[in-house]
């Protein structure tokens, strides 16, 4: 019985470990890019790079891609202002642009107002 139990504490640990792992990106990601909360890109939180779950949006896959051709699967400072002079969601308005503005690189609808 006590065995039992000491595997299911184990086994949750394991998986709250599992769910602290990614979230390691959006903290380098607030640090680098820091948004007013009430902006479109600080609510966005996740979906600033991904679809939903692991699938990632346009920005993603850059910011992916710039990893890639680093052979890194850590998400830097660096590699993020690496990707700021491309226009992931191709609304003419560079990524660095965007969030400097608070917008989305991947959602076209959102960019800084007047662009
Ligand atoms: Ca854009």
């Amino acid at each position: 019985m006590q065995c039992r139990l000491l595997l299911i504490t184990a086994l949750v640990f394991a998986l709250m470990m599992g769910a602290l792992a990614t979230p390691k990106h959006l903290v380098t990601f607030m640090k680098t890019y820091p948004s007013p909360k009430d902006s479109a890109l600080g609510k966005a939180k996740c979906v600033t790079c991904h679809v939903k779950g692991k699938e990632l949006n346009a920005y993603g896959k850059d910011l992916d891609k710039a990893m890639k051709d680093r052979k890194t699967k850590d998400l830097t400072a660096d590699i993020m202002k690496s990707v700021e002079n491309l226009d992931s969601d191709k609304d003419g308005v560079s990524n660095g642009d965007e969030l400097k503005a608070g917008t989305l690189p991947a959602d076209s609808k959102s960019k800084p107002a007047g662009k």
